[in-house]
């Protein structure tokens, strides 16, 4: 385990000042950024939205983004609504030791994490919300069954990647695509948990994820949150 986080009470290095970010815990996108920002040991001002209130339908989120999605970030005249962006954005800013682990300058490294953060946007990410938000809209109380087939398969696919390598990066360290693919596949193994004996390699790499400061100090407390909110609604 490598560890690129600070301590469990966020030391701050490198400030952006200009930069907000508008987030809601629950969410993975949000988390996946907030993980990013302790690995690189990074401060910016963050705005809480409630999205159980629609906050993220309000006039001023929706002028930064038409998609109504969280997380946003803005720095200065620059307005980013997807975390991939955001923390490959947060990455090539910061620009230190840590954050060319995270996003490897070399051109076939980059491209390999490139890779895992595609699959998360186009794979993963589409059945967390097709398992979680029937739950938390109260349409359905459990996941259905062609959507958790269809996460099995992901987890299987996931598996599969994990074969010739401990980590979804080039090297012996988690990289962003990591970092993104921890945020979403922890919050799916809540809802469609991860069978140890079927997806050991799997297993094994969320383990190792949550141990790393970054996770403690900037998944777990989302991670509790949307526990609790899906154990009150299933
Ligand atoms: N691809 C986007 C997805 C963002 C996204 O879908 N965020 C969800 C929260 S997890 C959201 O804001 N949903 C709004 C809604 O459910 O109304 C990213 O990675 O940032």
């Amino acid at each position: 385990m490598i560890k690129m986080g600070g301590s469990p009470s966020r030391p701050l290095m490198t400030s952006l000042k200009h930069c907000t970010l508008w987030k809601a815990d629950r969410s993975p996108a949000c988390r996946a950024v907030l993980m990013a920002l302790d690995a690189m040991n990074m401060d910016i001002h963050e705005v809480d939205i409630n999205m159980d209130r629609e906050e993220h339908k309000s006039p001023g989120i929706v002028s930064m983004n038409p998609l109504q999605t969280l997380p946003i970030l803005k720095d200065r005249d620059l307005i980013l609504s997807d975390s991939h962006a955001i923390t490959t954005y947060l990455a090539s800013r910061c620009c230190t030791e840590t954050s060319k682990f995270l996003l490897p300058p070399d051109p076939g490294s980059r491209a390999l994490v490139d890779q895992f953060l595609h699959f998360n946007s186009c794979v993963l990410y589409p059945q967390y919300k097709a398992a979680s938000n029937p739950i938390l809209r109260g349409t359905l109380r459990h996941v259905d069954k062609k959507t958790n087939d269809e996460i099995q398969c992901a987890y299987a696919d996931m598996e599969q990647m994990l074969a010739k390598r401990p980590w979804f990066s080039s090297g012996n360290w988690p990289s962003l695509g990591d970092i993104s693919l921890a945020a979403t596949v922890s919050t799916l193994n809540i809802l469609v948990p991860i069978d140890v004996c079927n997806f050991p390699k799997l297993s094994c790499w969320l383990h190792r994820m949550a141990e790393e400061k970054f996770y403690c100090t900037a998944n777990k407390k989302g991670l509790s949150e949307f526990s609790r909110t899906i154990g009150e609604l299933s």
